[in-house]
């Protein structure tokens, strides 16, 4: 197999679009350490291609597919961690201005969380499962973070997140830490869930505040579970509900064919 870009455009323009072929290319862009992303499985076509966002229909959508998977390669291997490790962080004026928003809707559809009315819900395997107001929330020991977010539409953007350590919200209510997995419930029918060791690593913040402000209703007011060892569609916005379980929750994008562990 030749590895220059030319043998590779020659494929492209192929109508044959020969998916072995293809895949073999990806695989190649892809390299060693950048298959972690993937876990043990073995990457498929299909994977890679909800992973990028690409439908693989014809030339162009090949070309960005290729892309795309490169820049996966490139630059968010280096982004993504393993769950003992710190995610990079970055300066104030590092950040993305203005912070990108994103949702499986458009931002005319973005859910109005009300503040008064508001209870986060908490269930499952806790001691205390009683609900708990914002000012409750917002006296919690409280972080800041400058991290990246890396969204797989194919961008990342720094923003910077203020909140309580979520370990510390766990131990607050009774959490079973030996449990499995902690999911969470949205007010926009979005639904996720993480492994227990990322709920406890010290940079995954239940944030309340974008850049010092109150996280503002297109960025999932009242809260944001935010994990920079994540991908964006990990972290889920509008949370009203958390519960500890070790009956796998499955997630919005997951249940559509995305990778679970979404991280390193
Ligand atoms: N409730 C909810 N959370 C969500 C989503 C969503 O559609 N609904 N989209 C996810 C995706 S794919 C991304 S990239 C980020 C976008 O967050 P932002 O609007 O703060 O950039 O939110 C994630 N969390
Ligand atoms: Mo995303």
């Amino acid at each position: 197999m030749k590895t220059d870009e030319s043998s590779r455009k020659g494929a492209l323009i192929d109508p044959a679009l020969d998916r072995e072929s293809l895949l073999i290319d990806a695989r190649r862009e892809l390299k060693m350490p950048a298959r972690r992303l993937f876990g043990k499985q073995l990457v498929s076509l299909g994977g890679l291609a909800l992973l990028t966002g690409c439908s693989l229909s014809d030339n162009k959508s090949v070309e960005t597919f290729l892309t795309r998977v490169s820049r996966l390669n490139d630059t968010v291997q280096g982004w993504i961690f393993d769950p003992n490790r710190l995610a990079p962080t970055y300066t104030p004026a590092e950040m993305t201005r203005p912070f990108p928003f994103n949702a499986f809707y458009g931002i005319d559809d973005v859910p109005e969380v009300k503040r008064d009315d508001f209870r986060l819900q908490v269930s499952g395997l806790v001691a205390s499962k009683r609900a708990w107001t914002l000012p409750e929330l917002y006296a919690l020991p409280h972080a800041e973070q400058i991290t990246r977010h890396i969204c797989v539409e194919g961008w990342s953007a720094i923003g910077r997140w203020g909140g309580t350590p979520f370990s510390e919200f766990l131990k607050r209510v009774g959490a079973d830490t030996t449990a499995k997995y902690v999911g969470f419930k949205c007010a926009d029918d979005y639904y996720e869930s993480i492994d227990m060791a990322t709920a406890l690593h010290p940079q995954t913040l239940l944030t309340f505040t974008y850049d010092g402000e109150t996280l503002p209703a297109k960025y999932g007011f009242p809260m944001k579970l935010r994990m920079p060892t994540k991908l964006g569609y990990k972290n889920p916005k509008h949370v009203m509900e958390i519960f500890v379980t070790n009956t796998f929750p499955g997630g919005y994008w997951v249940d559509q064919g995305y990778n679970w562990f979404g991280g390193s």
